[in-house]
């Protein structure tokens, strides 16, 4: 259960400040949002973060979920002595802290012997991927290493630039967006040593190879390799250093990032791929791939004898099919060809321009998507727990899952990229309420307390319109992706309208008055989220859905000399004539394996919060920290939290930091520990109302009522909360 041997409180020491100056509380609020006076309010709690902010104090508590927001600045609050200070001590002793969390999941880990997992959840650049990497270089500093595991942590920790590199891209929203979702398994043996690592990566969006917004680039590695490249590798790649030579790279009109610096990340993964133990041919071969997608975008068609669509660029195919390591003339053939099987039959057709210039992006994209996965499945291997180096550990090993995936994105234009990214942040947030709600009733059904449920809007009807079986999106979106030909996606959205038209959180352009909505285009659906609305172009659905590779360009890859492409296009999925399956329906399927992982493991949860739209320190945009702390359901969490009881916490905890309040359990309380709150609360003149005695916790109802404590304590030991108060002023 969560919640045990969690506990949690507050700065209730804030008011120890000269008279007539603003009560620390005041300058830098609450530590934990439980502890506000006006809970309900959700300008008090905008407020709380407001001001700590402006503090530098970037963390903060609803219970024991974490709620950062991005400081666009380095604080100095990550250093090996603030991870110390974080070791082995309570939430509530000292100032909140990704640290904190991590520490206490891990201690969770070691005392109660169940799997832990943190969900660290936000929208785009709102420090997600930066929170993980802080909870992985908290474990490699602070963990003991078991022999010759120092391989091992330094594999984990530089896994992540490699993963960057291939999967992050500059967006409009992040210079480093991470564009695939992860979650990483991290195992420990029974001395808490880590012993081993595990990624699955979801969905890369693969559609960025061929194409960028204004304002983003392709995946980083592309760049790195050319400007960090030396002038022999780009020269065997046939290479020039200049991006604005390669049609894949300009699409966003910004090859250069001022807050990246593309040579050092060079340097950077190509280290880390060696630490990982990548071995030469595997790099050389990897970076074949890479360039062989940057001639792919080079490669023009045009008009041949017999009006046939043909290469026109020579030069840029020779490199190709020698990067790829696939016969040219062959490829040549099937980029400009599609072989079909209709009716046990097999015909080849020639391609039109415009369908040849789709082949080509389809095989950028599955090359650079299927080498992603196998990079990731490489780095796994390298991380994998081997058992017969650590059979003292065999059987008795435990895991804390880290997940770091793409927040809820609402653009301008939303496509399909983007209703699969929102979908898993329904099933995400599915899972944030039942477990927290669960968790909480647990408690208070575990400690003998009554407690009022509250109201939360459960977004199991928006999953459920996703993927119900038969009548669901994407039920129907792979019902059309079946009838080639006959479907596009007008017909998609026209069957949705059919099926899904009147529910509650489905709308497109016409009213049921036979009316139109102006909100909504003609070629737009609007899904009412939990988190906001969002209209999404059906434009691209069914073709981004269907597997667009044809079939002859797969037999050409799975022929290559190339080990990877060999590894990544396998000869059975050309001879299978199942249907392979579609990619909404792959995502749904990944999700829901993700969710039976994360639901058996204990979890803690980040929810990062982003500033401002500028990326600029300092400046703390209201409005947009609303619409988060909204759709982070943080309000309903902290009512959940609140339900009843501000505050508890396990007897033990609560008699050692009270008990010298009261001459009957000070200086030692030698009888049942409840039996001692008892007695110092009675002392200290708690009224019936406001709080409760458990089994193990004491309940207390009102924040006031603890703050009042926490005073006395400060009266009475003024040196100690002295030295708190400036530790908490420190970060
Ligand atoms: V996305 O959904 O992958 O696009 P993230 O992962 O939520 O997004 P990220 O962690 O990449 O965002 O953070 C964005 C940027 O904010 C980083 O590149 C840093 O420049 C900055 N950041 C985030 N967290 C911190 C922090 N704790 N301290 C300093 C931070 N800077
Ligand atoms: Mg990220």
């Amino acid at each position: 259960m969560r919640y045990r041997g969690r506990e949690v409180g507050g700065e209730g020491r804030a008011h120890l400040v000269m008279e007539g100056t603003l009560t620390a509380r005041d300058r830098v609020g609450v530590q934990d949002f439980v502890l506000l006076e006006n809970y309900t309010s959700e300008a008090a709690f905008i407020e709380n973060l407001r001001r700590r902010f402006k503090e530098n104090l970037i963390y903060t508590y609803i219970g024991s979920v974490l709620v950062s927001v991005n400081p666009y600045k380095e604080l100095e609050i990550y250093s090996k002595a603030h991870m110390e200070r974080y070791r082995g001590v309570s939430f509530y002793e000292i100032s909140p802290h990704i640290y904190a969390v991590s520490d206490n999941t891990y201690r969770a880990l070691r005392t109660e012997r169940k799997d832990q997992c943190i969900l660290i959840s936000g929208e785009s650049g709102a420090g997600k991927t930066e929170a993980s990497k802080k909870i992985l270089q908290y474990y490699s500093a602070t963990c003991p290493i078991s022999d010759n595991m120092s391989t091992l942590r330094d594999r984990l920790l530089q896994s992540t630039p490699v993963l960057e590199a291939f999967g992050n891209a500059k967006t409009l929203r992040n210079d480093n967006s991470s564009r695939f979702g992860k979650y990483m398994d991290v195992q420990f043996d029974f001395r808490g040593a880590p012993i081993g690592g595990h990624i699955l990566n979801y969905l890369l969006e693969n559609t960025r190879v061929v194409h960028q917004n204004h304002g983003e680039r392709n995946f980083h590695i592309f760049y790195q390799l050319l400007e960090g490249g030396d002038q022999d590798l780009l020269s065997k790649l046939g290479l020039e250093r200049n991006a604005l030579k390669y049609h894949y790279l300009v699409k966003g009109c910004c090859p250069r990032v001022s807050s990246i610096n593309d040579k050092n990340d060079w340097r950077t993964v190509t280290k880390a791929l060696a630490v990982i133990g990548f071995r030469d041919e595997e790099v050389e071969d990897l970076f074949n791939i890479i360039a062989s997608v940057l001639h792919l975008g080079n490669i023009q068609f045009g008009e041949g004898q017999d009006e046939q669509t043909e290469i026109t660029t020579e030069t840029q195919h020779n490199y190709l099919s020698k990067l790829l390591g696939v016969d040219g003339v062959a490829l040549k053939d099937a980029l400009t060809h599609k072989k079909l099987t209709a009716k046990g039959e097999e015909m080849i057709s020639p391609l039109s321009f415009e369908q040849a210039v789709a082949a080509r992006d389809a095989l950028a994209k599955a090359v650079y998507g299927r080498t992603f996965t196998w990079l990731v499945a490489q780095i796994n291997k390298s991380l994998a727990f081997k058992d017969d180096v650590y059979n003292s550990s065999k059987g008795s090993s435990s895991v804390i899952g880290l997940l770091d995936i793409y927040g809820f994105e609402v653009f301008q234009h939303n496509s399909f990229e983007q209703f699969c990214i929102n979908y898993c942040n329904e099933k995400l947030q599915q899972l944030f309420i039942e477990l927290t709600l669960k968790s909480e009733q647990e408690d208070y059904e575990a400690e003998g307390i009554s407690w009022e449920p509250v109201k939360y809007f459960d977004n199991k009807i928006i999953c459920d319109l996703v993927e119900e079986k038969h009548k669901g999106f994407i039920a129907i979106l792979d019902e059309e992706c079946l009838r080639p030909g006959e479907s596009n996606d007008i017909s998609f959205l026209e069957k949705l309208e059919d099926t899904l038209g009147g529910h509650a959180h489905f709308v497109t352009h016409k009213l049921a008055n036979g009316k139109t909505r102006k909100t909504v285009g003609r070629e737009e659906f609007r899904l009412i989220h939990y988190a906001g609305e969002v209209n999404y172009s059906v434009s691209g659905f069914l073709d981004k859905n269907n597997d667009l590779l044809y079939r002859n360009l797969k037999e050409v890859l799975c022929q290559s000399d190339s080990q990877i492409l060999r590894e990544c296009f396998q000869r059975e999925e050309v001879t299978d004539q199942k249907r392979p399956e579609t990619a909404a329906t792959q995502f749904k399927n990944s999700l829901a394996k993700l969710m039976e992982i994360l639901m058996c493991k204990e979890p803690s949860y980040v929810r990062c919060i982003k500033p401002n739209d500028a990326k600029q320190p300092g400046r703390f945009d209201e409005a947009l920290v609303r619409h988060q702390v909204k759709y982070l359901g943080l309000m309903e969490n902290l009512r959940v939290r609140r339900a009843g009881f501000a505050y508890r916490r396990h007897y033990q905890a609560f008699l050692q930091r009270y008990k010298c309040l009261c001459p009957g359990t000070w200086p030692n309380w030698h009888g049942k520990l409840a039996d001692g709150v008892a007695t110092l609360v009675q002392h200290l003149g708690y009224k019936p109302e406001e709080y409760k005695l458990g089994k193990t916790k004491i309940f207390i109802r009102f924040p006031k009522t603890l703050f009042t404590t926490e005073d006395a304590l400060d009266a009475r030991r003024p040196s100690i909360a002295l030295s708190l108060q400036t530790s908490w002023r420190g970060y």
